[in-house]
Order: structure tokens, then sequence, then C-alpha cells
């Protein structure tokens, strides 16, 4: 489809709850062998498991919660969001939340609180998560709003209810932007794609607070810009290794260890790849070597898939995929209340 078509935007929310749910089984897991990510998607096409055998994680669960939230108020309500995040949380409290956020999820359903976003400011002695809670569920701002500058705005405020470290909110904003460009088509030149979030990423991380928390915690100067840089050096070599990417990028837990490696993994399996069979399609290789990467596989799996599907659109996703994942048919559903809510905004695309 064209540029914020129906398709893409399905293919976005629904390859993120895709990735979310086949990435579960080796989240976590230090080495993952390709045959076993291959042997783990060829089940999937086994009709006999029946549907939805696939639960989807924290991951899934609060991204529904953002999605649900803006299509109830038409845009941002921060005390509504932050009330489906508890209210999720407590009714569904084993969907493998992070140790921390779970702290801010409790205070979170508090009906006194003036503040939404002071538990998140409270967390790790008052330094904040940086953590990729925030980007693992960022990808319905993209689709909420047409307009760059309020999808910078509200994935950051949307990330700030429970990661209120600069290194967990602009990874939010990172990955919202990455879903952003990739729905107007702009993985057609990946090397404009790159360039044109790096540009984003540079005024985003020029603010006193991105520069402070990026000095406290050692990192270069703007984290972020430097992690884009190092995925342009990859993308250009025309082989690279996991342990390289894993090295140079990384596959954890923080949203910098994790957001621009989900970028890196849409842009790399782009073009065929040996490692992966002839017979997959670019949707199918961004899943399949985001697991290869072992480490946090549900959550870039997640975000890689919600780049790919924002590219590729609903079509490029095997069905018998779609019917082993949890709330990937909900998610297809929601995906079109969110495209015409998107193309009825008044400010324009
Ligand atoms: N948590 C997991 N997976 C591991 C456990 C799974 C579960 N126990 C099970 O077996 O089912 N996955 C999910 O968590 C990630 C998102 O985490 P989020 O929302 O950012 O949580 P949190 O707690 O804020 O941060 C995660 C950890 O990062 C470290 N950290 C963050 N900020 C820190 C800081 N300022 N200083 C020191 N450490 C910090 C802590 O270790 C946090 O616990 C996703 O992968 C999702 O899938
Ligand atoms: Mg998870
Ligand atoms: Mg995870």
């Amino acid at each position: 489809g064209g540029p914020a078509s129906l398709s893409r935007f399905r293919g976005a929310l629904v390859a993120a709850v895709l990735g979310d749910c086949v990435g579960g089984e080796f989240e976590g897991a230090e080495e993952v062998p390709m045959e076993r990510v291959l042997q783990h998607l060829n089940s999937l096409d086994d009709e006999t498991k029946g549907t939805g055998n696939l639960d989807y994680s924290d991951d899934t669960a609060m991204a529904r919660c953002v999605v649900r939230s803006i299509l109830a108020h038409a845009g941002y309500d921060e005390r509504d969001m932050a009330h489906r995040f508890a209210k999720e949380y407590g009714e569904s409290p084993d969907r493998g939340y992070g140790t921390g956020v779970v702290h801010v999820l409790k205070k979170l359903s508090s009906s006194h609180l003036s503040d939404v976003y002071q538990p998140a400011r409270d967390q790790f002695n008052g330094r904040g998560s940086f953590g990729n809670g925030g980007a693992m569920r960022a990808a319905p701002f993209a689709l909420a709003f047409p307009k760059l500058a309020d999808v910078r705005r509200f994935a950051r405020l949307g990330a700030m209810l429970t990661h209120s470290c600069s290194l967990g909110y602009n990874g939010a904003v990172l990955q919202a932007l990455a879903v952003h460009l990739s729905l107007q088509g702009a993985l057609d030149l990946p090397q404009q794609f790159i360039s044109r979030l790096i540009t984003e990423m540079e005024d985003v991380e020029s603010d006193d607070m991105s520069r402070k928390d990026a000095r406290i915690l050692k990192e270069a100067e703007k984290p972020f810009c430097d992690r884009l840089h190092r995925v342009r050096d990859l993308m250009d070599r025309s082989k690279v290794s996991i342990e390289e990417v894993i090295s140079e990028l990384g596959n954890g837990i923080a949203a910098l260890h994790s957001v621009p490696t989900a970028i890196f993994c849409v842009l790399h399996c782009l073009e065929p790849r040996e490692c992966l069979p002839e017979n997959y399609g670019g949707l199918e290789r961004t899943i399949a070597y985001s697991l290869a990467l072992g480490g946090d596989t549900d959550t870039i799996a997640c975000m890689a898939g919600a780049i790919a599907g924002a590219h590729y659109g609903i079509e490029a996703i095997p069905q018998s995929w779609i019917n082993c994942c949890e709330g990937a048919e909900d998610a297809d559903v929601t995906a079109e209340r969110l495209h015409v809510l998107y193309h009825q905004s008044p400010q324009g695309g």
C-alpha cells in the first residue's frame, strides 16, 4: 500500500504482537542458534496446534493500553493511560514485567495520585528507569498522530509514565519515529531512513536532561545518535556476524541496547540473507533474525516487527503465524480504528 495505508497500520500492530509472542520462547537466552529459531517458526505452521497458543507478554499488554486509551480519548490523556496500565497489571500481573516497573504500576493504581509521572521519577533512587518498557509500547503513537512533532511529544510523555530517565524515554521516541517513517514508505531508501533518524535524534538528545543523564551514566554525549551511527556502519558492510551486532549494539533490556538493535534488524533484513531461508519474505526474515540475537528477544522482535510491519504491510505476515498468537486478531481490529483516527486528524498528514 501507499504511505499510511491501512495495510501498513495492520502490519505494524499485528507484527509487533507477533514478535512479542514468538520472541517469548527465547527471552533471556544467551545463544540462540538459527536452527532453533527456524524450528520454532516452522512449528507455527502446524495447524493441529490450534489458535492463540503463544501468549503475549507485558510488551503487548501495555501497547494495548496505549491503543485503547488513545482511541477512547482521540488523543493522549495521561491519567487515563496511567490508569489503564495499573488496571491491566492488577488483572494480569504474570505477563513478565520488568522487576522495577511493577512498583510504578502498583503506585499508579492509587486514585489519590496528583501527579501520574511521580512514581516513575522515584524509580532507581530518583534516576528513573532506562529499561526498554517505554519503547516496547511506543509504536501506537506513530499510528495515532500524523505529525512527526506530535509523535515525538506523545511517545515521550507516554513513556515517562513509567520511565523518567532520558535513556528510557528517548528510546521510546526513537522507536516511534522509526515506525512513523516506515509508515510513510521511508524504508524504500534505507540510507535516507537512517540519516533522518540520526537528524531527529540529534535534536531529541540535545536537551539538558539528556546530556546530564548521558554524562552520569558514562555514555556517549548523544547515546542514541552514537548507536545509530554504528547501525549505519554495520549496514554498509556486506557481512556482519551476530556476535558483532551484539557487541556493537547490544541485545539487552535497556532501551539503548535494544531499540537501535531492532532498527538494525529491519534494515539488515531488507535483503535476502544467507543464514535465512530463501522462501522467507522481509517480514519473516526480520522476526527470525531478531530472535537469533538472543537476549531480550520478545521486545527486540516486537519493536522490529512494528517497524517492519509498517513497511511490508499485513499481506507479508503468514496467516499461520497470526493464528498462533494471542492478541493478534485484536491488534488487527484496533489497527483499523487507529487508521481512521489518523486520517481524521485535523492536524493533517
Ligand atoms: N522483564 C522482562 N524479562 C525478564 C523477566 C521475565 C519474567 N520474570 C518472567 O520470567 O516471566 N521482560 C520485560 O521487561 C522489559 C521491559 O522492562 P521495563 O518495563 O523497562 O522495566 P524496568 O523494571 O523499568 O527496567 C528493566 C530493568 O532494567 C534495569 N534498570 C532500568 N533502569 C535502571 C537504572 N536506572 N539503574 C539500574 N538498573 C536499571 C533493571 O534491572 C530493571 O529491572 C522487556 O524486556 C519486557 O519484555
Ligand atoms: Mg515482554
Ligand atoms: Mg522483553
